[in-house]
């Protein structure tokens, strides 16, 4: 089963936890615990890659995201082929910590690394404090895969779809589709494992 290792960022109390909670468990948590150094979980999905069910293992890593911990975020971050970047919706100044979080992120991943930009609790929308204007603007300082995806891990909203749409970048970033056979292959190989036909590249 290829297995591929998503790490989420974003300073203390964005919603990183809650994120992984909802999806992987399905479960919120109102007074989630703060997470200590790092936390790590494995979820199996399946993804639809040109019509075809691909089973992966999503490896999930979970920050502490305190100041003292940074000096793990190399080793954390190293062979990452995914980051969901989180901000609060409900705390400006979470969105102006992306600039450092994106930046060790670019230093210590895999180098194709498909990063996302999740705003997080848009459930308190009476406590928002970052318009939609305010985000998208902020965000254009920098390259994603898309738009900014909100979610609430209370009501579940957009969540799956967060880690969904990574995964399928991903997959399309590193996997082949073989025009011979019909199976997919790693892009580095450069010939398909199933059939032996060669890509031009
Ligand atoms: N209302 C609401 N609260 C949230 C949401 N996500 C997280 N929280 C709360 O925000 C606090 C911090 O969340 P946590 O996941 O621990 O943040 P982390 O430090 O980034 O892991 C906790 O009290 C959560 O219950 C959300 O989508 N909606
Ligand atoms: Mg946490």
């Amino acid at each position: 089963m290829l297995k591929y290792k998503i790490v989420l960022a974003g300073d203390k109390n964005v919603g990183k936890s809650s994120l992984i909670a909802r999806f992987c468990d399905n479960i919120f948590n109102e007074e989630m615990k703060d997470t200590i150094g790092v936390a790590f979980k494995r979820k199996k999905i399946a993804l639809n890659i040109n019509d075809k069910e691909v089973p992966v293992e999503l490896h999930i890593w979970d920050f502490g995201g305190e100041e003292k911990y940074r000096t793990l975020f190399p080793s954390y971050a190293h062979g990452a082929s995914g980051a969901l970047i989180l901000f609060d919706t409900t705390k400006k100044e979470t969105l102006y910590g992306i600039e450092d979080w994106v930046n060790i992120i670019k230093d210590n991943s895999e180098e194709d690394v498909v990063t996302l930009l999740v705003a997080t609790k848009v459930d308190l929308k009476e406590k928002r404090e970052v318009s939609k204007e305010e985000g998208s603007k902020f965000s254009k300082k920098f390259t994603w895969f898309g738009d900014i995806i909100k979610t609430s891990s209370k009501t579940g909203e957009n969540v799956e779809d967060a880690f969904i749409t990574i995964a399928t970048e991903m997959m399309n970033r590193n996997f082949h589709l073989c025009k011979s056979c019909g199976d997919i292959f790693d892009i580095k190989l450069r010939y398909c494992v199933h059939c032996g036909e060669k890509i031009e590249v």
